[in-house]
């Protein structure tokens, strides 16, 4: 039985489609707009939220998760801590996001008329005892939420109140490692329970079963993993966690997580995970998963190419764009760009970026190469720019009165690896990632951060290049990607405008 299957043009657009840190992608449609969700760990807002109307081309529309009343980060919480795998659907003419704090609060359920918000504040589930949780409705009005391990309860989505034990749907292939990332669909005549296996590193895969009910029992595709690159040397690799949607035309797709490990042995990826799609036919009643690669087929519909985030923000409004994010919380009393129009001014919190709590702004490294810089105002504070993986990995150029200072912190080390004399008056600072272009020997890194300020009269100075290995996930471990962005650490710095510069070919 073949019941859809995507038109193959010749034309391809590229992958991922939602570059950076983006992972857990959970995606739903209403109608001809779709939306997805992804994890957001320590930063706050949380969960960005992105709209397409050709599921290729993605803007970010908001952040669910942007007040406190919603998103209760510990200012010591970890890294990698915080906002866990979202589940959006859309159900009964409401928005509805499904999402684990696991610094504290648990499964939290908001809901929207609109997913750029404003988002309720959230229905606590304490009934519901376990992370990636999933939200599915029956004919008969029952939500079923399906979490990892691969366990289900019935819940009341309206109070968060669970009803009758919970019961163990599935756990995958046999001795593979971490069920999780369920997600469960009426489909024609069964039910589907689309998985994610094998840990969410090399050997991450997506594997399905189905049922009549949405309660099981469930029988395994025979072909799973119905996609993995596991033992490959394809460019994407770990990849897993995948959500299905279906085009108003019947044809069918899965958004997933996957990474791309630059540099030699053995490999080192640097923007965490990343959102790509990939086309889905089905053949005896079982999705077949089309070919996942650094493009995807362009879908048989215009393209509507919108939604590149601005390179240049000048802060001339008085709210950030959605795509800066800060660390743990954000307050007007330590950002703010009402205190000088046109600028933003950071009020340092007391901690460095050594610290959980920092005064940070910050926004997704989205491209392998890319240029980063801003005019700081470092008069009444210290401050400047950071390329930061979490608290014990990260590349700061930092200025004060007088002077500039790059530091590297990798794990327990940290050290001041340049310096120099600046002149009195705005300094512009630049952070810059090249990606390797050939590996000429196993132990390559992925990329080259270069770090350096402009002269007065605009020429280049640059400090130091260093190594990127060193802020990437197979160091640091964890579950998030590089963050470039703005800080301070004494005092009070303004920045007058933030650049960031694709340099990808
Ligand atoms: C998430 C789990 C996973 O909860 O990583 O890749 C965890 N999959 O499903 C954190 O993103």
């Amino acid at each position: 039985m073949r019941v859809s299957s995507v038109p193959r043009t010749g034309n391809t657009v590229r992958n991922p489609v939602i570059p950076g840190f983006h992972p857990d992608p959970s995606i739903c449609r209403a109608g001809a707009d779709y939306y997805v969700a992804c994890s957001s760990f320590e930063y706050f807002p949380g969960v960005p939220i992105f709209h397409s109307r050709d599921l290729v081309h993605w803007t970010q529309v908001g952040n669910a998760l942007d007040r406190p009343s919603q998103l209760r980060l510990p200012p010591d919480s970890p890294s990698s801590g915080g906002i866990y795998a979202p589940t959006l659907r859309h159900h009964d003419g409401r928005f509805w996001l499904i999402v684990t704090n696991v610094s504290g609060d648990g499964n939290l359920l908001f809901t929207a008329t609109d997913p750029a918000g404003p988002w309720s504040d959230p229905i606590r589930l304490p009934g519901v005892h376990g992370i990636d949780p999933d939200l599915a409705w029956d004919d008969d009005g029952n939500c079923w939420c399906t979490y990892a391990g691969v366990g289900q309860v019935r819940i009341d989505p309206h109070t968060g109140e669970t009803f009758g034990p919970p019961r163990r749907l599935w756990s995958g292939a046999p001795g593979a490692k971490a069920p999780e990332a369920p997600h469960l669909y009426r489909i024609g005549d069964f039910w589907y329970l689309l998985i994610a296996e094998g840990g969410t590193e090399r050997c991450h895969g997506v594997s399905i079963a189905r049922s009549r009910t949405p309660t099981g029992p469930f029988e395994p595709c025979p072909d799973n993993p119905i996609l993995t690159h596991r033992g490959t040397d394809h460019p994407i690799q770990n990849t897993g966690h995948a959500d299905l949607v279906q085009a108003p035309d019947g044809t069918w797709w899965m958004v997933l997580l996957g990474v791309r490990p630059g540099g030699g042995t053995p490999g080192w990826h640097v923007l965490g995970r990343e959102t790509f799609l990939v086309p889905v036919e089905w053949a005896d009643g079982w999705p077949v998963v089309g070919e996942l690669s650094s493009v995807v087929p362009a879908p048989p519909w215009p393209l509507q190419p919108h939604g590149v985030v601005p390179g240049l923000d000048d802060f001339d409004i008085s709210e950030l764009a959605p795509c800066w994010i800060s660390l743990r919380h954000r307050s007007t009393e330590d950002c703010t760009t009402k205190e000088r129009p046109g600028w933003l001014t950071l009020h340092a919190r007391g901690g460095s970026l050594d610290d959980a709590d920092v005064t940070f702004v910050g926004r997704r490294q989205q491209h392998l190469s890319c240029r980063v810089r801003a005019l700081a105002d470092v008069e009444e504070g210290r401050g400047g720019l950071t390329v930061r993986l979490d608290e014990r990995h990260h590349y700061d150029i930092e200025a004060s009165s007088g002077e500039v200072q790059v530091r590297a912190r990798i794990g327990p080390l940290s050290t001041v690896v340049a310096s120099r004399p600046i002149p009195p008056g705005p300094v512009v600072l630049r952070i810059e990632v090249a990606a390797v272009e050939a590996v000429n020997d196993a132990r390559t890194g992925p990329d080259t951060v270069t770090i350096g300020i402009e002269e007065p009269d605009g020429t280049y100075a640059g400090l130091t290049s260093l190594d990127g290995r060193y802020l990437s996930t197979e160091v640091a471990g964890g579950f998030t990607g590089r963050v470039i962005g703005m800080f301070a650490s004494s005092g009070s710095v303004h920045f007058d405008w933030c650049d960031y510069e694709s340099l990808d070919r």
